[in-house]
């Protein structure tokens, strides 16, 4: 990519596209294109083909999804299902018709078998039965990979899609009953040590396994596979190891500063037992995770704190 090309970041407030918008800019990228969703709603088709005609763009990351934790996505499944099939479809199908040079979707690990073997390699992918609670997410991911495959094999586009594990850092979503694991549990710990609460309620049973990924090592590998990866086949970006959610709470306990307990409410499911990524195919192209978990948890827990201060 010229630093002078037109990248067009879709979903660039959020956790991914952020990130991704801070790396482009650090790498002297000028002429990147932005959209609120308020000022364009990737669920509009008209309103999409009118920005992709406007707009000319070479590149584009696809970071605009309906994304949520385990709760938020087995209340509201149609929502996932519906929203992320407009958003993708929409804009897929605009890069191709306004000859877009490449294109870069994310996935999501919940696309792998919920029995799948351990680490999930790619060919893994639809060689068993989905884990239920994010099934509708799932498959619109699954469907926006094909479609991509699709565009490629009947079209000759160069749309990319890449599978990236469980992630974190800021602009992360705190929310209590939509977020994901990590920025709940950074929450609960906090308020609780602010409280003088006598425990912090962990949802499930703590065994199940996750593996985190900071979303400025997932910016890196995303311009890093703009650049290097042509092929039809998903890879996966993640960082090799992963931690019992137990564990995890363990950590956040003690760099909140928390001393009360920890109890586990096995009332609220699990999900998938473990969804570690085999990353040998991206290590193998030249490119590795760097940010260790507990420096990633200190730097977005001192952010959380320094926000939280602010707005009392
Ligand atoms: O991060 P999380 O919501 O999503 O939950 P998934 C991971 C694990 O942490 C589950 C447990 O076993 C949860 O039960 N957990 C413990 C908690 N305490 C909490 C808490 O306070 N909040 C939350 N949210 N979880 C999502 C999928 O799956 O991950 C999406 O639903 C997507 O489709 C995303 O793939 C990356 O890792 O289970």
């Amino acid at each position: 990519m010229d630093l002078n090309a037109k990248i067009y970041i879709a979903g660039h407030k959020g956790l991914v596209g952020s990130a991704i918008l801070r790396k482009l800019e650090a790498e002297g990228y000028t002429n990147l294109v932005c959209r609120t969703s308020k000022e364009l709603d990737l669920r509009e088709r008209e309103a999409v083909l009118r920005f992709f005609a406007e707009e000319q763009i070479d590149y584009v990351f696809l970071a605009a999804a309906k994304v949520g934790g385990i709760a938020a996505n087995n209340d509201y499944p149609a929502d996932f299902i519906r929203d992320n099939l407009f958003i993708q479809t929409n804009v897929i199908d605009a890069a191709y018709q306004y000859n877009v040079k490449k294109l870069l979707f994310l996935g999501s690990t919940c696309i792998y078998p919920k029995y799948a073997p351990q680490p999930l390699k790619e060919e893994y992918l639809l060689t068993g039965e989905l884990e239920p609670t994010n099934e509708p997410y799932a498959i619109a991911k699954i469907a926006g990979i094909n479609m991509c495959k699709s565009y490629n094999r009947q079209y000759g586009t160069r749309f990319i899609s890449a599978m990236p594990t469980n992630m974190y850092g800021p602009n992360d979503n705190f929310d209590l009953k939509s977020s994901h694991v990590l920025p709940a549990l950074i929450r609960k710990f906090h308020e609780a040590k602010q409280s003088g609460a006598p425990a912090v309620e962990v949802w499930g049973t703590g065994t199940p396994k996750r593996e985190f990924l900071h979303s400025d090592d997932l910016a890196e590998a995303c311009l890093f596979l703009m650049e290097h990866y042509e092929d039809n086949e998903i890879i996966n970006i993640g960082v090799g190891e992963d931690i019992e959610i137990k564990e995890l709470a363990g950590l956040i306990k003690s760099i909140v500063g928390y001393e009360g307990d920890i109890s586990f409410n096995a009332s609220i499911p699990d999900g998938t037992p473990r969804k570690l990524v085999d990353v040998t195919k991206i290590n193998s192209l030249g490119w590795k995770a760097r940010i260790p978990l507990d420096e990633g948890l200190r730097s977005v827990y001192s952010a959380f704190n320094q926000d939280t201060l602010i707005q009392a």
